[in-house]
C-alpha cells in the first residue's frame, strides 16, 4: 500500500520553507504596495525599482499625490524586470524560460510578451501560483505562460531544458549552494541565468543592524556577496556581467517613503544602502559544461 503525501509536503521540505510558504500566503505586511501597483497595469510585482523618478509627481494637485506616487513607483519597477530580461541575450520563440520565486507574475508575462517564449514560473507559495494561473487566463496565454506549486530547489523539470531562468529578489531565502546545483542541472549548455538580489558587503566588516532588520522584516536570510560567487564557480556557471544596481534603486526607495503604502522597511533599506553595508546586484552569469 502506498501512503498519500499531500502535495505540500512533496514540495515543502522544511520548516522554514513551510513558514516562508505561509508567510507569502498571508502576507502579515501590508501587501497593497504590491496590489495597488499591481492594479495599475495588471502586471503585479514583488521586486523593487530602479532608474531616475520623474519627482514632478510629488508637486501639484495633492488629491491626486499619491495616485501619481503608485504610478511612478510602478514604473520604476518595470523598468528593473526589463533590465533583467535585456541581460537573458538572445532568447528564441522556441525557447524555454523559467523564473525562480515567481511571485504574481510580472516578470514572467513581460518575458512572455518580449520574447514569445514559453515561460514557467515556480513558487511556494499555492496562493501566488493561483494568482498567476488567473492572470495567465485573464491574458489568454495559459499555453505557453505557466505558474507552478513547486520548489525552486527541486522543479522536477528535465535536465538541459531551460534557456534561461532568472531569480528577482528571491535567493535570500535558500542555500545557494543546493539553488544554483538545480539551476545548473536546468540550464541547456550555454544557457543564461540572471540573478537580481540584495547581498550584504563584505567588505563592511559584519552584517548590518539594518540588514538584520530587512532580514526580520520579510522572514529571509541575506546573504553575503562574497556567496553568490562561490556558489556559482560550484556550480559551472560562469559569470559574464556583474552590475552593481544600488545608485539606481535608492531613488526608488526615497520616493516610496512620500507614500502612504509605505510599509517601514524603507528606513532600514535606506539606511543600509548608503552606509554601505547592503547592495543591489544584478549578477549574469553562462552555463558552461554538461
Ligand atoms: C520584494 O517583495 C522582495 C522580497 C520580499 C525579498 C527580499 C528582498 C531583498 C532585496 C532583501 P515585495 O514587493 O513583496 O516587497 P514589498 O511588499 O516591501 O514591496
Ligand atoms: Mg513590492
Amino acid at each position: 500500500m502506498t501512503t498519500f503525501r499531500p502535495e505540500s509536503e512533496r514540495v515543502l521540505h522544511t520548516d522554514y520553507q513551510k513558514s516562508v510558504a505561509a508567510y507569502w500566503n498571508n502576507n502579515p505586511n501590508d501587501d497593497r504596495v504590491n496590489t495597488v501597483l499591481g492594479e495599475v497595469d495588471g502586471l503585479y510585482h514583488h521586486h523593487y525599482g530602479i532608474g531616475e523618478p520623474d519627482l514632478s509627481v510629488l508637486e501639484g494637485a495633492e488629491d491626486t499625490r499619491q495616485e501619481r506616487l503608485v504610478r511612478e513607483l510602478h514604473r520604476l519597477e518595470t523598468a528593473q524586470a526589463d533590465v533583467l530580461l535585456g541581460q537573458l541575450g538572445d532568447v528564441r520563440p522556441g525557447d524555454r524560460l523559467m523564473d525562480g520565486g515567481s511571485g504574481r507574475g510580472g516578470t514572467s508575462f513581460m518575458a512572455n510578451q518580449r520574447f514569445g517564449c514559453r515561460m514557467d514560473g515556480v513558487t511556494i507559495s499555492e496562493y501566488q501560483a493561483g494568482f498567476a494561473n488567473d492572470q495567465a487566463a485573464e491574458r489568454g496565454v495559459t499555453d505557453r505562460v505557466q505558474f507552478h506549486f513547486k520548489n525552486m530547489l527541486d522543479t522536477g523539470f528535465e535536465a538541459g531544458s531551460m534557456r534561461g531562468i532568472w531569480t528577482n529578489e528571491t535567493t535570500m531565502y535558500v542555500d545557494l549552494f543546493e539553488l544554483f546545483a538545480e539551476f545548473s542541472r536546468l540550464l541547456e549548455p550555454g544557457g543564461r541565468y540572471v540573478c537580481i538580489t540584495g547581498c550584504s558587503n563584505d567588505v563592511f566588516g559584519a552584517r548590518s543592524a539594518s540588514v538584520s532588520w530587512i532580514d526580520a522584516h520579510y522572514g529571509c536570510n541575506i546573504h553575503p556577496r562574497s556567496e553568490y560567487f562561490k556558489a556559482l564557480a560550484a556550480n559551472n556557471l560562469v559569470p559574464v556581467a556583474v552590475t552593481d544596481l544600488t545608485p539606481a534603486t535608492i531613488p526608488y526607495w526615497e520616493l516610496r517613503t512620500h507614500s502612504e503604502l509605505a510599509t517601514g522597511v524603507e528606513k532600514p533599506f535606506l539606511t543600509s544602502y548608503r552606509e554601505g553595508s547592503f547592495q543591489y546586484l544584478m549578477i549574469t552569469a553562462d552555463k558552461v559544461g554538461r
